[in-house]
């Protein structure tokens, strides 16, 4: 549908923008920034990543998936089967980590989260160690089983991921 620009057609526009704004505000995160702010803040901070989605960060290739919530206490996509992921919140909400990877030492500090994983799913064949790093020497704060999962990995370890190293069978 064309229509000549008119005063009461700008108006038309304007309301729609303030509702996609008042949608988008629905979607804020606590701090009060859309999912699209917190994208634009995570690749400024973390480059080497690409957008893939309204809320997906894709980095190496897709190896590893940074996913934002739509809205505050929304829950992600669960864990995809042959990935492994770390969780802001408990019960598996708030921001997800997700690594679709095997071997070696990686660092939830280069993304962003670090001190931060609630929860977790290993929905692989590998297990993974999980270590907090803001201590000398290291220190291991738990151990990710294949097909095993953690609601909440309980008050001594809550948010003092750093680092994580995986075994593949
Ligand atoms: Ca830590």
């Amino acid at each position: 549908m064309v229509l000549p620009w008119t005063p009461a057609r700008a108006l038309v526009i304007t309301v729609a923008v303030g509702a996609v704004v008042a949608c988008n505000a629905g979607a804020a995160s606590a701090d009060g920034s859309t999912a699209q702010e917190q994208i634009n803040t995570q690749l400024r901070q973390y480059p080497g990543g690409v957008q893939t989605s309204p809320n997906e960060i894709s980095y190496k290739g897709g190896r590893v998936t940074l996913t934002i919530p739509a809205g505050t206490g929304a829950a992600v996509d669960p864990c995809a089967t042959g990935a492994y992921c770390f969780y802001d919140g408990p019960d598996f909400t708030g921001r997800k980590l997700t690594f679709r990877d095997c071997g070696g030492w990686q660092y939830l500090t280069d993304y962003g989260f670090g001190n931060k994983t609630s929860s977790w799913t290993n929905a692989t064949s590998n297990t993974v160690k999980v270590y907090d790093e803001d201590v000398s020497p290291r220190a291991l704060l738990w151990t990710e089983n294949p097909s095993t999962a953690s609601a909440n990995v309980g008050s001594a370890p809550y948010n003092k991921a750093d680092s994580f190293l995986t075994y593949c069978p």
